[in-house]
């Protein structure tokens, strides 16, 4: 039995659905609302500590942090759907070093823009009183959530999560190559569905021109929206939009 405690919109969670349906595996859902501080409450941090989204919980046991989930995903269930490591130990050494690129440049740089263009005007509408109950409430965020302020992050931070960004789509770039299709060599890997949901992010706040000029990206971007494994996780709901 394996259940998602997720958040439509959250990149994280995004992961982890795209893996549960790339592995064709059946889950319960149970959808967590930020603007109730869902993931805030004590039976929710009691799953996760982190008190962040997504937690899978199989049979009644959290496995929590989206590409531990992932990788979690793979072995229990390595013969079931895609398989999502590769069978020799350089190659999944691979997989590794992308996902944990993932974590410290894709994911970080994008909350930039993502929280200025999506959550800035009601983290404004929040009283001080609320704002700083949020901050004291959220364990592993408060410093974000301070420099986030009541003015968003600066020019600087912004321009510098572009310069991110920009270095992961090329290294994208230059990982596809004739007969190489996916960032892990000839077959789709957990890379590549751990780094979809910041390049959909990217896209769904206009910033699509950052790879424009960028062909072996924009195909590999094209050929793994194609899966059907994209509409499953990203049903309605789950795209965002600035003008929102
Ligand atoms: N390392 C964690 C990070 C999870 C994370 O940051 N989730 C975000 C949504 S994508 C969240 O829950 N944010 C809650 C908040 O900002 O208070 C993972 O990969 O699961």
């Amino acid at each position: 039995m394996l259940e998602l405690y997720h958040a439509h919109i959250s990149t994280c969670s995004q992961k982890a659905r795209l893996c549960l349906a790339e592995k064709g595996l059946a889950w319960t859902s149970h959808p967590i609302e930020f603007a109730t501080g869902d993931h805030l409450k004590p039976a929710y941090l009691a799953l996760n500590p982190n008190g962040v989204v997504p937690t899978l919980v199989h049979d009644g046991r959290p496995v929590i942090d989206s590409s531990v989930i992932c990788e979690y995903l793979e072995e229990i269930a390595p013969a079931e759907g895609t398989a999502l490591m590769p069978r020799d130990a350089y190659g999944r050494a691979k997989v590794r070093a992308w996902l944990r690129y993932i974590e410290e440049v894709p994911t970080a740089a994008i909350r930039v823009p993502s929280f200025n263009g999506l959550f800035l005007k009601g983290w404004r509408q929040m009283s001080d009183t609320q704002r700083a109950r949020y901050i004291e409430a959220t364990p592993l965020r408060k410093g974000h959530y301070r420099r986030f302020g009541t003015d968003g992050f600066s020019k600087d931070q912004v321009d510098e999560s572009t310069e991110r960004l920009r270095q992961t789509v090329e290294r994208i770039d230059g990982a596809i190559t004739k007969g190489t299709e996916w960032l892990a060599g000839n077959s789709i890997s957990l890379a590549d569905l751990c780094v979809l949901p910041t390049i959909v992010r990217m896209s769904d706040i206009g910033l699509e021109d950052v790879w424009r000029d960028l062909p072996n990206m924009t195909d590999w971007y094209a050929r793994i929206r194609a899966r059907p494994s994209f509409e499953k996780a990203f049903y309605p709901g789950s795209h965002v939009s600035v003008d929102d």
